[in-house]
């Protein structure tokens, strides 16, 4: 069966919301990032940077067992793995792919910041603070162009929303405001009524409590990312 190493950050949540739409049964094996589980030797012969998600399939290709890690590169592998949410070929495939590396390459890396620095105010300038601020505003307004006239961000559900959706369920709970954004936001709706979706946004390790603040350094000393 699939073992997915995850946790519940977004990143950790995209591939359980995949695995929810896709039917397939899998085992979640949590590691909690806030007290370093990642980092052991035992975990980086899944995920060489010592992170969640990762993923092993002992019934990879032809057979092979594999081991799968980067949350977007998990969801692509499970796409064509099920012939579900990922068109097998053609241009719409090119779309979807297109859709999902963008959420990696560019909105993941300013919604990061703009998060953070709602956390921790003081760790950056005001400058540095409207530059991130904008950023994010120009792909909120791009997302929002996008998904106005569409259900789906390329149509039909694909894996580009199961990329995008966990990390604005976090950007909402940390303040990002989707009340400019209609569209966006009604996908968000659209996404969270889903029962699949739902549960993989939601489901928790048993008996865990979230720390009241998110701490800032992990066991020995390192920052997480
Ligand atoms: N680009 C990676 C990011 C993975 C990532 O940032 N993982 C975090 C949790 S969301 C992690 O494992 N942090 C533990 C650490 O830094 O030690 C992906 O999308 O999979």
């Amino acid at each position: 069966m699939i073992e997915l190493y995850t946790w519940t950050t977004n990143n950790g949540r995209k591939p359980i919301v995949a695995l929810e739409e896709m039917g397939i049964p899998y085992r979640l094996q949590w590691l909690d990032i806030w007290k370093g589980e990642t980092r052991s030797a035992e975990h980086k012969q899944f995920h060489p940077l010592g992170m969640i998600p990762a993923l092993v399939d002992p019934d990879g290709p032809g057979g092979e067992a594999v081991t799968v890690w980067e949350s977007v590169m998990i969801l692509i592998y499970l796409g064509e793995k099920t012939g579900k949410f990922l068109p097998t070929q053609g241009a719409k495939r090119l779309e979807v792919l297109q859709w999902t590396v963008f959420h990696t390459a560019s909105v993941t890396p300013s919604m990061d910041q703009f998060m953070l620095f709602r956390r921790e105010p003081d760790i950056a300038s005001p400058t540095l603070k409207e530059m991130v601020g904008k950023r994010v505003t120009r792909r909120m307004e791009m997302m929002n162009d996008r998904l106005t006239g569409r259900e789906y961000i390329c149509d039909e559900l694909s894996i580009a929303d199961m990329a995008h959706y966990p990390l604005f369920v976090v950007g909402i709970a940390a303040g990002l405001d989707l009340g400019p954004y209609p569209h966006l936001k009604a996908w968000c709706d659209r996404m969270a009524a889903r029962p699949k979706v739902a549960r993989g946004i939601t489901i928790m390790p048993e008996g865990y409590v979230a720390p009241a603040k998110r701490p800032t350094e992990i066991p020995g000393g390192w920052p997480l990312g």
